[in-house]
């Protein structure tokens, strides 16, 4: 009596697991690693995840899916420690490769910003070759960001400023506050 109720405790979740495999089976296509981040806002609540996945042309495709946001478009960065303590999320630091010299939007972790619908919803699919996924799994983690407001990317026309842009804008892209923030862990 004992043996089929045993079967079925293992035949269960491996059937459970079979079928998780065949639901995420794009992202066995791309053969790569992968991973996925959980987005939180400042009041900690969830909002939504961002996706990451190594192709085989040594890209990383980054699929984000969130809601409850203002609508407009909002930077999208990944910042340098794996910290998000709300409710600002300076605790993530700057911009990946900030550090290294470069400004924005040359960093390492700056990406195309998230356009928010009405409904505060918002998909967004891009692929990049500045990082993979060892990357930002380094001794400090890494931070996926939503910001509040929109990034410039440094974009400071001369008739605006005839020095270029100032320091803040190329260390950040001036997307003002950070609304959402989803920790990478230390790898
Ligand atoms: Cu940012
Ligand atoms: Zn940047």
């Amino acid at each position: 009596m004992r043996l089929p109720r045993l079967r079925t405790r293992i035949v269960v979740p491996v059937t459970l697991a079979l079928l998780g495999a065949a639901l995420f089976s794009t992202a066995v296509l791309a053969q790569g690693e992968e991973m996925s981040v959980n987005m939180v806002n400042a009041n900690g609540n969830e909002i939504g995840e961002v996706r990451m996945s190594e192709t085989r042309f040594g890209t990383v495709d980054v699929e984000a899916r969130v809601r409850g946001l203002e609508p407009g478009f909002h930077g999208f960065h990944v910042h340098a420690v794996g910290e998000c303590e709300a409710p600002d999320f300076m605790s993530a630091m700057g911009h990946v490769g900030e550090t290294e010299g470069e400004d924005h939007a040359e960093h390492t972790g700056d990406m195309s910003s998230l356009l928010v619908k009405r409904n505060g919803t918002a998909t967004l699919r891009v692929t990049t070759d500045r990082f993979d996924l060892d990357d930002l799994r380094d001794d400090d983690g890494s931070a996926v960001m939503v910001h509040e407001g929109a990034d410039n990317f440094a974009n400071i026309p001369e008739r605006y400023e005839p020095d270029g842009p100032d320091e803040d804008t190329l260390e950040t892209g001036d997307s003002g506050g950070r609304a959402a923030c989803g920790e990478i862990e230390a790898g």
